[in-house]
This record gives C-alpha cells, structure tokens and sequence, in this order.
C-alpha cells in the first residue's frame, strides 16, 4: 500500500512538472519564419512585447542565419565593404547561428516595444572568386513589437 501511494505521489509530480514545462513553452507565443535565397519571410510582421520563439525554417538550398537588431529600416543599417551588416555598429537582439537547408532553428527573443529587423548575415564565396552577401541580395525584414 505505502510503495504504491509513493509511485502515485511520484506519477503526478511527473506529470505536474511536465504540465508545467508544456505551460511554459506555450507562453512565449511563436513567430515562424521562412528563410530562402534571398528573402526572410515572417508569417506576420507584428508580434507581442515580451518573449517570442523565432522558428526559423530553412526553405532555401545554402545555409542561412538570422540575426534580429533594433531598427526599422534595413537600408539603413551601417554595412561592411562585403555588403554585410557591420555587428559591431548595430544593436543585436540576438541571433540564430547559421544552419543547413531542410532544418528549422528556433531560439526566444526578448522584444521590447518597437521595431526590429531580421536579416541574414551571410557571406558567401562564389565560384568565381566573388562575394556574395545574404543581406545585400535581400535577405532582411522588418518586424513591430507592440
Ligand atoms: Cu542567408
């Protein structure tokens, strides 16, 4: 009797503590967004302040990153000789490293009021000897937080 009490007790902690797990996973509501060659498409352009979980999909053929800054417009952001975006001279909100096609990344931003751009930071050698950069071909959107 007490041995099976005791498994009991232990079962609904389990589950107490799994409920709270899935409870807290589900408060940061999600924002997906498609990354192809060169275009970073959000399912919406709005989110709520707070904690969102950027699930970011690569549709593309080529690895891809995403990089979220405060800022508003894309043209704007200081860039490199490359064309890339200059880390040094923006404020990063965060950033899901590089990954391979067919994968999907997801990380929680924390955003406060505002707008923020999502771009990829990628630099790419061509065959050619030439440099490609991800952001310079059009890979950044901008996104409000409310
Ligand atoms: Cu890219």
């Amino acid at each position: 009797m007490r041995v099976r009490f005791k498994v009991f007790v232990a079962l609904v902690a389990g589950v107490m503590a799994f409920a709270t797990v899935a409870a807290a996973g589900a408060s940061a509501p999600k924002l997906k967004v498609r990354l192809i060659e060169y275009k970073v498409t959000p399912a919406r352009d709005f989110v709520a302040a707070g904690k969102t979980t950027v699930v970011a999909k690569n549709a593309g053929s080529t690895e891809h990153e995403l990089y979220v800054v405060r800022g508003d417009d894309p043209a704007a952001l200081p860039t490199k000789a490359d064309g890339s975006v200059d880390e040094k001279q923006v404020d990063v909100i965060g950033e899901i490293h590089k990954f391979k096609p067919g994968k999907t990344e997801s990380k929680v931003f924390k955003l406060s009021p505002g707008s923020y751009i999502l771009f990829c930071n990628i630099v790419q050698k061509e065959k050619d000897g030439t440099l490609e950069s991800h952001f310079k071909e059009g890979m950044h959107t901008t996104i409000e937080a409310s």
